[in-house]
């Protein structure tokens, strides 16, 4: 064979690999390169035929360590994966059976009560109270019987109005025995709140707890409204599901013991915390109430493995002085959903906690997300090489209206990694996974609901939400609906200015939002910053703001008040503040203006206010 010759096959087979690798396998480059370069060396003799045979062992020896270094980054993801379809495959057979069986929660507790019996099953921290799984069966037993007697039936909703007490679940438990679904009422509901939320309820009673009536165990105001009955079976189903998934998705034993401080009468208290006594036989210390400077001491005292957070809670703590308890804990794992990326790893490693368990899901949202492999700032995980098993996306929308994109055939258009874009879950009715039971009031179920977003003609739940991808498939939290706004022609997203700005002021309460300035294209930046002892350095603040913050994204107003309001979930409370905007004449607290000119913020009084309005002071 000619020189020549054997010099163009050396070539054309760089080439061939340089083309399966590179293209085929879609290996990048500082892989590619080196595995050409060792071919190109190793084929370099005379005769190529007597080479090219070893070159081929050598070849192959490189491919395989190109192929095992691939698996190797991608291991976690394949572990994942696998886990991740192994747990739903779990959970939705253990639905399919429940509801094969016609099992409900009080069935599946009546397991849980034979298996566990005298374990203790509730905490109460403040009373010091211990119920027994077989004591909170007995007392379930009495209120089903009482409810009985009082004429209730299966299908009757009775609303459940009480402060966190020892005798919240036992209640809630009592009406499940015969089928009474209980509407769950937020205890801080006061007058036309409260009736209002009652009367949509259809509740044929109202249970109230003692604190919030006289010296009797409960009373039941039965109102002239008739029960609506419900498919009961399905709201067993769920409430099973969500339990479950935490449950084995994050790997949790019966022998944990969880930490509940959450309100009662949210899903995250109620089921997430609750449900892991009722199903899975875990002892649960109920707190009354959250309380920061309490927390640790309480994970100490009833040796607490997993502790429950939510919205703002894991700020608080970090808020609070150090403390021994801090880390003389045995938690393991923090189970929760809110936990801002700004603090994640502080979170970690000041409270010693190996474990973050973040996870996203509405009540009633077909789309929950679980990070089960302790990703840093993650809040899910859907796995790119088995999509099939969970049909949820990324689509692409517009940011500030949430108003979904569509391709020129009207379907959804999907994300790529990286790329921000709202979550949504496809709906299949008859999978009792994936079913969207949707709410009590026809016209909120519309909103929620989109067709043709995976496929032409089909329906797809809205999350609301929007969350970014990475190329592996983990998913991380971006911001609200409509929290996002317009300014300077980016797009700032209000989370993600919170987490910035309440880590460079010690942790204060930060609320971002968007007012509209006359004149004004888009909307300007506008912190309220709780600030109750007036400790703010301005000038600090700024200096240490234009390091972190790109222009666009820098508050252009502050208003320095002493609280924020928030809801029972530890969440900001947005609307008021938004309505108040700027002006200085309707709001009494201190107000700033960010100077672009001076680099500084400065007090906005009457005069400055109406001139920025007038369009004479430039933002
Ligand atoms: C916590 O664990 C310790 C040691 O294992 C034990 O002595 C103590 O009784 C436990 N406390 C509670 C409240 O279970
Ligand atoms: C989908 O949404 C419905 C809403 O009610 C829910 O019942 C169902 O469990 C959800 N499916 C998944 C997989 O989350
Ligand atoms: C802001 O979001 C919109 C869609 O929501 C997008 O079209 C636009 O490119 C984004 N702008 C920037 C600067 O990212
Ligand atoms: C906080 O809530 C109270 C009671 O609803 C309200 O009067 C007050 O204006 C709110 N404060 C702010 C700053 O929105
Ligand atoms: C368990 C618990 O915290 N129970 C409390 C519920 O509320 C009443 C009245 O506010 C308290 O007396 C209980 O101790």
């Amino acid at each position: 064979m000619c020189v020549h010759s054997f010099r163009m096959m050396r070539l054309a087979c760089c080439t061939a690999l340089l083309f399966v690798l590179r293209l085929l396998v879609g290996l990048p480059w500082y892989q590619v390169l080196p595995a050409i370069l060792i071919f190109y060396l190793g084929s370099g003799g005379w005769n190529f035929l007597d080479i090219f045979a070893k070159t081929v062992v050598k070849w192959l020896m490189c491919l395989g360590i190109i192929i095992l270094s691939y698996l190797f980054s991608y291991s976690n993801v394949f572990f994942c994966s696998f886990s991740a379809a192994s747990v739903l495959l779990r959970v939705k057979l253990n639905v399919r059976r429940h509801l094969r069986e016609k099992n409900t929660i009080p069935k599946i507790f009546a397991e849980t009560v034979h298996r566990h019996g005298d374990k203790t099953a509730l905490i109460f921290e403040g009373t010091g109270e211990r119920w027994t799984f077989r004591q909170l069966d007995e007392y379930s037993n009495r209120v089903a019987n009482l409810l009985l007697e009082r004429g209730f039936k299966e299908g009757d909703v009775v609303a459940l109005f009480m402060e966190n007490r020892s005798q919240y679940v036992g209640i809630w438990l009592g009406m499940a025995k015969i089928g009474v679904e209980a509407a769950l009422i937020n205890f801080n509901l006061r007058l036309d709140a409260l009736v209002h939320c009652v009367t949509i309820s259809n509740a044929k009673a109202v249970i109230f707890g003692s604190e919030l009536t006289d010296d009797r165990l409960f009373y039941i105001y039965t109102s002239g409204t008739t029960g609506m009955p419900k498919a009961a079976i399905v709201v067993h189903s769920r409430y099973y599901r969500m339990a479950a998934l935490v449950y084995y998705g994050f790997r949790m034993t019966s022998d944990d013991v969880l930490y509940d401080c959450l309100p009662l009468y949210h899903s995250a208290g109620n089921i997430v915390g609750v449900g892991q006594c009722l199903i899975h036989g875990m002892t649960v210390v109920i707190r009354k109430k959250f309380s920061a400077s309490r927390f640790w001491d309480d994970c100490v005292k009833y040796n607490c493995t997993i502790v429950q957070y939510i919205g703002e809670i894991c700020r608080y703590l970090l808020n609070q002085p150090v403390r021994d308890t801090e880390r003389q804990h045995r938690v393991r794992m923090a189970l929760g959903n809110g936990l801002r990326q700004s603090i994640w790893e502080e979170f970690m490693n000041r409270f010693n906690i190996p474990q973050i368990a973040e996870f996203y899901g509405a009540t009633e949202c077909n789309c929950s997300l679980g990070n089960f492999d302790n990703k840093m700032g993650a809040c899910g995980f859907n796995s790119q090489i088995l999509p099939f098993i969970y049909p949820i996306r990324l689509v692409r929308v517009d940011e500030e209206t949430m108003e979904l994109i569509r391709g020129p055939d009207g379907v959804c258009i999907p994300c790529k990694p990286g790329e921000p874009g709202q979550l949504v879950g496809r709906i299949i009715q008859n999978d009792p996974l994936r079913r969207f039971d949707g709410y009590v009031s026809q016209t909120a179920t519309n909103k929620k609901i989109a067709h043709s977003v995976f496929k032409k003609g089909d329906s797809a739940y809205l999350s609301g939400d929007v969350l970014i991808m990475d190329k592996y498939g983990h998913m991380y939290f971006k911001d609200r609906t409509g929290d996002t706004f317009r300014w300077k022609g980016e797009n700032v997203s209000t989370t993600e200015v919170e987490g910035t700005l309440s880590r460079l002021l010690d942790m204060k309460d930060v609320v971002v939002y968007g007012v509209e300035v006359p004149g004004a294209e888009g909307k300007a930046g506008m912190a309220a910053i709780a600030d109750p002892s007036h400790s703010t350095n301005l000038e600090k603040f700024v200096k240490d703001m234009e390091k972190a913050l790109p222009p666009y994204a820098r508050p252009v107003f502050l208003r320095f008040l002493p609280e924020v309001n928030k809801t029972g979930t530890f969440k900001f409370q947005k609307t008021e503040l938004r309505r108040d905007s700027f002006d200085p004449s309707a709001v009494s607290d201190r107000l700033y203006f960010l100077d672009s000119s001076k680099g500084r913020y400065v007090q906005l009084d009457e005069e400055l206010y109406r001139s920025i309005l007038s369009g004479k002071c430039k933002l």
